[in-house]
């Protein structure tokens, strides 16, 4: 075992990384080969309970685990890191309108897309998880500038994997038979997420699930939505299944996507589908063996899904004008 990955991971005493970070030191990610140091993020009030996180982490005894460094200075955490999972973020607080939110949690991404271009490996990858997370990575990779775009990602891993439950469902086939589905846009309740160039058992989805007012009026709301929904059922916002989602899009960006298929990652755009190049968009990506994501070109919108993609579209230029005194020029 000679390799070790640096992996940061920001908000790491939350229940997000709770869930996420045995699966990242277990070999699970990275291989029973390579070594992994977890390199651990929280705000000062939070370290005790961090504290707390990695002594389970060494009782755990994986062999995979280099160690756990826990810190409040993102200098320290980024220090060498190959990978970088932002999942910490300010909550919203009751009476704080969503622009307070995007403006408080975006300073937090200038420091942090700063502290990330000064310590980080030249190999480094990112995705940012915490919310608003199409808008943070936005600020993250502004005030980043060193990093190159292409490393750049925020979360729509989670959306997806609903989408891909939900169709599985209604067609009655495993979750394994659908595939090409994209979350298109933000990752908030006006993503789209995209049952018309989906498929299932290789066929277009629209053949096996020939409900198309389902599809439109219960489908896109209920992926839309789904996070209200397991906060309305646990009393707690999603964790196993964002950690879930976390870990699939680090799978999935050092193992490659399946032939014929992608997956939907937020990435800087360059302009695909008439967005404004720079702004951070939900996309259809392939990528191999870590390999940059490629934003899968061509596909085409009917009046229903061009209709979703201005929705979602309007909404990131409204978060970007919210956040523009972070970013640099
Ligand atoms: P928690 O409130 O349990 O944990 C967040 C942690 O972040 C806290 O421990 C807090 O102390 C820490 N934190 C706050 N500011 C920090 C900073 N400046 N540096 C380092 N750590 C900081 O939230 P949790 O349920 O774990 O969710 C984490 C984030 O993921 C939230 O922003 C949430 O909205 C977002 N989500 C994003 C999803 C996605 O699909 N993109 C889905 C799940 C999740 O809701």
């Amino acid at each position: 075992m000679s390799k070790t990955v640096r992996v940061a991971v920001t908000g790491a005493a939350g229940q997000v990384a709770y869930s996420m970070l045995a699966r990242l030191a277990s070999g699970e990610v990275f291989g029973p080969d390579v070594k992994v140091r977890l390199q651990l993020l929280e705000i000062t009030p939070a370290l005790g309970a961090l504290e707390g996180v990695a002594m389970e982490l060494d009782d755990c005894g994986f062999a995979t685990l280099d160690g756990v460094d826990v810190s409040d200075d993102p200098l320290k955490a980024f220090d060498g890191v190959n990978w970088a999972l932002l999942v910490g973020a300010a909550p919203r607080k009751q009476g704080m309108e969503r622009k307070d939110l995007l403006g408080l949690n975006g300073k937090i991404f200038v420091g942090q897309g700063q502290a990330l271009a000064r310590r980080a490996a030249s190999d480094v990858r990112v995705l940012i998880v915490g919310n608003p997370c199409n808008t943070n990575c936005l600020v993250a990779y502004k005030n980043g500038k060193d990093i190159p775009h292409d490393r750049w990602s925020a979360m729509t891993r989670l959306d997806h994997n609903r989408a891909v439950s939900a169709l599985a469902k209604k067609a009655g086939v495993p979750n394994g038979a659908v595939s090409n589905v994209t979350i298109w846009g933000n990752h908030s309740n006006t993503q789209f997420p995209d049952f018309t160039n989906a498929k299932i058992g290789g066929k277009p989805a629209t053949e096996s699930i020939t409900d198309r007012a389902w599809l439109e009026a219960t489908f896109v709301p209920a992926v839309q939505t789904r996070g209200a929904a397991v906060i309305k059922a646990r009393g707690l916002s999603s964790a196993l299944s964002a950690a879930n989602g976390a870990i699939d899009h680090v799978k999935t960006w050092l193992a490659g996507t399946a032939a014929g298929d992608w997956t939907s990652s937020a990435v800087i755009s360059k302009g695909e589908y008439g967005v404004p190049a720079g702004l951070v968009f939900g996309y259809p990506c392939t990528t191999t063996n870590g390999s940059p994501w490629q934003v899968v070109e061509g596909l085409k919108h009917d009046a229903f899904g061009k209709e979703r993609l201005k929705i979602t579209l309007t909404e990131l230029l409204e978060e970007q004008d919210a956040v523009k005194e972070l970013l640099p020029s």
